[in-house]
């Protein structure tokens, strides 16, 4: 499937012509909309000119002659001509460079300009010879950024994030099963346990035909090279940039080998001292008692012989669930399926990518019941933000909606802007008129903590606030935390019943595990927010609940695990 390659391309393309002094606003905003055409199509784009045509790919929404015939010619050749020429005009590593944090295209075409910037080590270079503080409209600071951009880069080599990791390692087993040459075939190591950034896949497969399972690995479509092949473990190079060991397990070792390469490491420390103290000796091949192999069938099994229950991989990682094991007292912990609904959600009427009615029935097939719209407010221009009349407008959309329909609801809400002095940028009345107030900081980010611890608990403190979203504001790999006392965060939450969200994008997943283990020792409540931008991003919200059960949390304290009628009171404010 060519959809996503040929999308990145033409997002590539716009970047390069938004510098390009030849190019019109037209032209790039062109390129823009068809990349977000065929990154949403659900057909392959291949399939869609295989059965139509250049007819067919007219018909899709904003894609002229002339784009029909780049997408035809990729299809074709592997190549689009018009990008080659933009890299030879630009021989940047785009990618590469604008994935630092305050890098966008225009930086680095200037930079390439001015300085021969190519890619990050000539960036790294220009940084400790201090030639871009000198660089017109740049300066010490955005130097600085810059540095520290890259340091966060490297800090990430190695490991990828868990949303672009998952549905590899399940594409791969499942290929695996649909083979025939598998009894059976599972994710363990980090993956499994849903760690938010995985440093490489761990697959186990039950098989006796060990070879044909290995020729068919090595052959899979997503391996770019073979690092190491042998019959029962086989390491390769995945094009999304990470490896993949896949052992092939003998069935009497079966559950041993799951338990073993689930992990964490530190777990099975933990866990293989009370096997010794029970008189046993466990390890990867199974459970044994002196030379004798003791049967055990399942993990279940294993923890059980163990005087243990068993825990769910997301609690494994040695901060006490083994003491809980030990006790019978693991908690029953929040899952997917508790989801009743999603309390964070945006539309094309701001900066998301579908209509209202799109964003609906997409949670419809998701299975939820209820969404909050929130979109963004006046000062987030980025984002194209609402001002208090627009709010008004799309709220009565809204109401015709509800009207309209039954079975499913939507909330009138806002992600508002939590400014530099604490205050919103709307009004209190127009923020009496919402279901939800969703309160965030999109700015100023480098504040003292103490500056931006007040400016939080000032804005929790005013009892609008229903959820304060992302609250430490950290990317993965790009952005660290703010700093700010979540100490005394959480205490403004639990005074003011506001609601910590724990956002299920994948490079936010913000709180995070420990973030969510400090603060259910205060008496506040979690939503698990999808924070979805288009209809695809509601399958983000499994992410959000791995990082929640990662955290301990249980259904009774996740609101949107609650049905609508108990939400209201839980959303009350003021
Ligand atoms: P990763 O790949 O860095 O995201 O993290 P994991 O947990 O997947 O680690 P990995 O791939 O090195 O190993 C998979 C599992 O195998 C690990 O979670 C536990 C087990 N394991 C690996 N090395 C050891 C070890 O030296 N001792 C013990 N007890 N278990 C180990
Ligand atoms: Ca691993
Ligand atoms: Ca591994």
């Amino acid at each position: 499937m060519f959809n996503k390659l040929i999308a990145d391309i033409f997002n590539e393309i716009a970047e390069l012509l938004s510098v390009d002094d030849k190019a019109s606003k037209f032209e790039v905003r062109a390129y823009q909309k068809a990349a977000l055409t065929i990154g949403t199509l659900q057909e392959p784009i291949e399939d869609i000119y295989a059965k139509g045509g250049k007819d067919a790919l007219q018909d899709l929404p904003g894609i002229g002659p002339t784009l029909a015939d780049r997408i035809i010619e990729y299809i074709k050749t592997g190549r689009i001509s018009k990008y080659d020429e933009l890299k030879k005009k630009y021989p940047i590593d785009m990618k590469a460079l604008t994935s630092i944090e305050g890098m966008g295209a225009k930086k680095a075409v200037i930079l390439y300009k001015k300085l021969g910037v190519k890619d990050i080590a000539d960036l790294k270079k220009a940084i400790s010879s201090h030639e871009i503080s000198r660089l017109e409209g740049f300066g010490e600071r955005s130097e600085e950024l810059l540095a520290k951009g890259v340091s966060m880069l490297e800090q990430s080599k190695g490991r990828m994030l868990l949303g672009d990791v998952l549905p590899i390692a399940e594409r791969i087993v499942s290929a695996l099963r649909k083979s025939g040459l598998v009894s059976n075939a599972v994710i363990a190591g980090s993956t499994r346990r849903m760690r938010e950034t995985v440093g490489d896949i761990d697959i186990l497969a039950l098989s006796s035909k060990q070879e044909s399972v290995m020729d068919l690995f090595t052959k899979m479509p997503d391996v770019s090279t073979i690092v190491s092949k042998g019959p029962t473990k086989t390491t390769v190079w995945l094009k999304i940039g990470i490896s993949c060991d896949l052992r092939v397990i003998d069935p009497k070792s079966f559950s041993a080998a799951l338990q073993y390469f689930t992990g964490s490491k530190d777990h099975n420390i933990e866990v293989r001292k009370i096997a010794i103290k029970k008189g046993y000796k466990l390890n990867e091949y199974g459970l044994f008692r002196g030379t004798a192999s003791v049967n055990v069938r399942s993990e279940e099994d294993i923890y059980a012989k163990l005087g243990m229950q068993w825990m769910p991989p997301e609690m494994r990682e040695d901060r006490g669930e083994v003491q809980l094991a030990l006790a019978h007292k693991v908690p029953k912990l929040v899952e997917l399926s508790d989801l009743k609904g999603d309390l964070h959600t945006h539309t094309k009427d701001t900066d998301g990518a579908n209509t209202l009615e799109e964003m609906v029935s997409a949670a419809k097939a998701a299975g939820l019941g209820y969404i909050a719209v929130t979109n963004h407010t006046k000062s987030l221009r980025v984002a194209h933000g609402m001002d208090e009349k627009g709010f008004k407008e799309f709220f009565e959309k809204i109401d015709r909606l509800n009207e309209s329909m039954s079975g499913f609801r939507v909330l009138k809400g806002a992600e508002v802007d939590i400014r530099e002095d604490g205050s919103f940028d709307l009004t209190e009345r127009s923020l009496q008129s919402m279901d939800i107030v969703i309160g965030a900081v999109h700015s100023h980010f480098s504040m003292s903590e103490s500056e931006m611890t007040a400016r939080i608990v000032k804005a929790i403190d005013t009892g609008m606030m229903s959820i304060l979203a992302h609250p430490t504001g950290r990317v993965i790999f790009e952005r660290d935390p703010y700093k700010v006392s979540l100490e005394k965060v959480f205490e403004a939450a639990e005074r003011n019943n506001t609601v910590l969200e724990i956002n299920s994008v994948p490079n936010r997943l913000d709180l995070s595990d420990t973030n969510i283990m400090l603060a259910s020792k205060y008496r506040v409540m979690f939503a698990i927010d999808s924070d979805a931008h288009r209809t695809s991003h509601f399958e983000f919200l499994r992410y959000g609940v791995g990082t929640a059960r990662r955290g301990w949390l249980t259904k009774d304290r996740v609101v949107n695990a609650q049905r609508i009628d108990k939400l209201y009171s839980v959303l009350k404010r003021g």
